[in-house]
């Protein structure tokens, strides 16, 4: 059980580490001040049904009540030590799983933790204005609930950096919360992170792409042979999962009540869809190929020695690494990558230890492939023939062997003016950000009710019913 009657929540006795527990307690107002300043705007005397921790086990950890978001008891929640746990990649494969910092990997783990912990504040400055305009009380709890976690996961990395890299460690977890996303001269680390997630359209495809390359760079770091980062990464999984359905579910709520509405009203044409107050499937598909595209650039370059170090190192492993069967060393295997040659796209096989932000990104897109597939069973048991496509995976790339290459969402190989002919057709336009927010202008805040634009859930939170009034206002 997690102990409440702390000031920071944890199971990782914390109280008997007094310089750490304090300089966490140092950190604590700071963090603070980031959540006034930056977390969801006029929401901090609202009253929000919110899930909190309990325990780490798999068994009922949730406990679901009224909290002031303020008042969320943010806390360390490791899962527990095994005993035997080993380094289980790599070139110290086989060797116990190590419980402090191999000084020789610091700065490689410190890295890789910092870029980890950047991205969860982040994800709460993008959305912050969103709970102005909410389409339920419904969804502006999840989003609420979405905000805090996140804010949980940067208590989960700082305390790593707190405990285990002294004082780099607590500078670089106070440069966490001074970075802040978009802002041009501190921005956040990785590029979509610095995206706008202006509308809710944007914030569920955000949370069903983006919150997804967490699921999978959590696994790749609950791998880990510094075993503190893969329990931490292990309880964070639990939590990303609730992110996910959010996104995945308010996707196709999205799409079901435009399809009901196309169908109601015999409408086929964006125009005319639009009319109807809904949004039409030509914009669901443009958001997907941007949210799509800037989410696997997250994975990094497709031939990364970077990669290849925080595999060989035991720091960082691949997806459901322990399942796999072959040596867990790579040392003489290939993967495919792609690259353009000419105007063709090709394939090269290259070492696979260099390849695994490549692999990594394959494994991702193969769950998002089966996502996008229940999408559109949503739309054809409407009886509507339009359907949602992954665009070509060097789709509009900044990252890797299609950054600066002109890819239609094909896999067409097109020279930069005839890419940006076509730019409006595949990547949501001013006016297509226009149209979805003016569909999204006020907040509809009545229990039970849910704006024009998608449809109410199957069920509601924890089986309370749609009309529970999932947040109260004061
Ligand atoms: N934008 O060798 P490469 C989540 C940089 S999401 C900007 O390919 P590497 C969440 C790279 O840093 C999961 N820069 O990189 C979701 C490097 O810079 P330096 C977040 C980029 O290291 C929703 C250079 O390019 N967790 O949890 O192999 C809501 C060379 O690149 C980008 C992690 O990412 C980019 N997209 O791979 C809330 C796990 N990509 O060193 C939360 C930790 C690359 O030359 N991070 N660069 O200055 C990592 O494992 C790795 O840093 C990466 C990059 C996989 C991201």
């Amino acid at each position: 059980m997690i102990d409440y009657t702390e000031k920071i929540p944890n199971n990782v006795d914390l109280g008997r580490d007094r310089v750490l527990q304090r300089a966490l307690e140092h950190w604590q107002p700071a963090y603070m001040s980031w959540w006034y300043d930056a977390g969801p705007t006029e929401s901090h005397n609202y009253e929000v049904y919110l899930r909190t921790a309990i325990t780490v086990e798999p068994d009922g950890w949730a406990k679901f009540g009224y909290v002031r978001m303020p008042e969320y008891r943010w806390g360390i929640f490791l899962q527990p030590r095994s005993a035997e746990r080993a380094v289980n990649f790599g070139t110290h494969k086989g060797d116990p799983a190590w419980q402090e910092v191999p000084g020789e990997y610091r700065s490689t783990l410190r890295r890789v933790i910092v870029t980890q912990g950047d991205t969860e504040p982040a994800s709460v400055e993008q959305q912050r204005m969103l709970g102005m305009c909410c389409p339920s009380l419904y969804d502006l709890r999840n989003i609420f609930q979405v905000n805090v976690e996140e804010g949980r996961h940067l208590w989960a990395m700082v305390y790593l950096l707190h405990r285990y890299f002294g004082r780099d460690g607590r500078e670089e977890a106070e440069a966490l919360l001074e970075r802040r996303s978009g802002d041009v001269d501190n921005p956040r680390i990785l590029g979509a992170f610095n995206e706008p997630t202006p509308d809710w359209l944007a914030f569920y495809m955000f949370t069903f792409f983006t919150d997804r390359d967490g699921k999978f760079q959590l696994s790749a770091l609950a791998e880990s042979g510094f075993d503190p980062l893969a329990r931490t990464c292990r309880f964070m999984l639990t939590e990303e999962a609730h992110h996910m359905f959010v996104g995945e579910t308010g996707v196709s709520r999205i799409l079901q009540r435009t399809c009901e509405v196309m169908r109601e009203h015999k409408v086929e044409t964006p125009g005319d869809v639009r009319a109807l107050g809904v949004i039409d499937l030509q914009t669901m598909q443009k958001y997907l190929n941007f949210h799509y595209s800037v989410t696997i650039d997250l994975f990094g370059s497709d031939a990364s020695s970077n990669a290849a170090t925080y595999y060989t190192t035991g720091l960082k492993g691949r997806y459901d690494e322990t399942k796999i069967e072959d040596d867990h060393v790579l040392a003489d295997e290939v993967y495919p990558v792609f690259e353009v040659v000419g105007n063709k796209i090709v394939e090269r096989k290259v070492p696979a230890l260099t390849a695994l932000n490549e692999r990594l990104r394959d494994d991702y897109i193969h769950e998002i492939q089966a996502g996008v597939d229940r999408w559109n069973r949503v739309i054809e048991n409407a009886g509507i023939s339009f359907r949602l496509r992954l665009p070509h995976k060097g789709f509009h790339r900044a990252i890797g062997n299609f950054a600066g290459q002109f890819i239609s969402p094909d896999g067409e190989v097109l020279t930069k003016e005839a890419w940006h002919n076509h730019e409006r057709d595949w990547l949501p336009a001013p006016e297509d950000h226009a149209f979805v927010q003016s569909l999204m202008t006020g907040r509809v805040v009545e229990p039970g009710k849910f704006a024009n634009w998608i449809a109410p859930p199957i069920r509601g939170i924890n089986g309370q019913p749609l009309n529970f009034e999932y947040v109260r206002f004061n």
